[in-house]
């Protein structure tokens, strides 16, 4: 009969309390008070290096009702960062569990319930919102069945739809910076979805900060990229930020998610190989100018409709593909 060993409960680096999280990757146990404290620093730590933002500049966050997004905003605002929120409603129902779930009502909530218990510590924060059907005339699911008949998923025309909004909202209201909440997990996933693909225009153009590419544009930031997925979750938790645990409906079964899991499982044997992925990438490209070509010869023009850049000689895709939208659903009549 084999005996089960018990573990001592792992204690916190810096003081005598029980550690919330190990961080195996960086052979660090930490209570929750010395947890906060750390990812305060090291975002600020970040924030400094990779000269993403300062205190004079205005951030927008563009937030989901996910827990990264969220913690982000948590963390600049505890940071003393002039940060507004952005929320676009994006119109989808259900969820990976269950069809009947209102998943953009409820992420909408958690936003809101952020908002609110910050106006009840005295707190009056600025959260800009933008209901993609009243805006441009159809939710997301409604606007890729037209377009593409229900054959693919609407990630695409829902990626091309926020990049749109977010640009437009940060240029509309003089926001210096646009930072989302990508972690280093969706980072090292994405890193290895171009890497397979050796999308080098992707490749050329992935990192932490990606500075304007138009004038009037904001820069684009990342400052919680090199936090764990699993660290963000437990700040969160900590934090007592509530946040929505589903996950989109139309997430399930995307190749990112099962990059991953592979990542994941070899962190298990090597803990801080996620990492060492993605900084050894962005060490690789910085030292031997890898892709420099690719990004140089990146020809971006204007589009004429909404002043964005494109990579077309007209109309961008955002404009045209909304155009084509409207005018089938304008086609439609109520008995279709
Ligand atoms: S929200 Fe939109 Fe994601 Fe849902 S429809 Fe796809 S792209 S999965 S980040
Ligand atoms: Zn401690
Ligand atoms: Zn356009």
């Amino acid at each position: 009969m084999t005996r089960k060993r018990h573990h001592p409960p792992l204690k916190c680096r810096h003081c005598a309390q029980k550690a919330v999280i190990n961080m195996r990757q960086h052979k660090l146990a930490l209570c929750s008070t010395h947890f906060v404290e750390w990812v305060h620093k090291q975002t600020e730590r970040f924030i400094g290096k990779y000269k993403m933002f300062t205190r004079d500049e205005r951030v927008l966050v563009a937030v989901s009702g996910g827990k990264d997004s969220l913690a982000l905003w948590d963390i600049l605002l505890a940071l003393g960062y002039q940060a507004d929120g952005l929320y676009i409603g994006l119109g989808i129902v259900g969820c990976a569990d269950y069809d009947h779930l209102d998943y953009s009502g409820e992420s909408h909530q958690f936003v809101q319930d952020f908002v609110d218990y910050h106006a009840a510590q005295g707190r009056d924060l600025t959260l800009h919102v933008v209901d993609v059907a009243e805006t441009y005339g159809a939710s997301i699911p409604v606007a890729a069945q037209v377009t593409n008949r229900g054959r693919e998923k609407p990630c695409s025309l829902c990626g091309l739809s926020k990049r749109h909004i977010m640009n437009r909202v940060a240029r509309d209201h003089g926001y210096d910076v646009l930072a989302t909440g990508h972690n280093l997990d969706d980072e090292a996933a994405v890193l290895f979805g171009n890497t397979m693909q050796w999308a080098v225009e992707y490749l050329a153009r992935q990192g932490p900060v990606l500075p304007p590419s138009h004038p009037g544009l904001a820069r684009k930031v990342k400052p919680l990229f090199r936090f764990y997925e699993r660290e963000m979750a437990a700040y969160a938790i900590v934090r007592g930020i509530a946040y929505i645990y589903e996950e989109c409906p139309y997430a399930s079964g995307a190749t990112t998610t099962r990059y991953k899991e592979l990542l994941n499982e070899m962190e298990i044997g090597s803990p801080g190989v996620k990492t060492q992925f993605y900084l050894r990438f962005l060490q690789a490209r910085e030292n031997y100018g890898l892709f420099a070509t690719a990004r140089e010869t990146l020809m971006l023009n204007t589009c004429p409709t909404c002043g964005q850049p494109t990579t077309l000689d007209g109309v961008c895709s955002f404009c045209q593909t909304w155009a084509r939208i409207n005018t089938r659903l304008a086609k439609c009549s109520p008995a279709d």
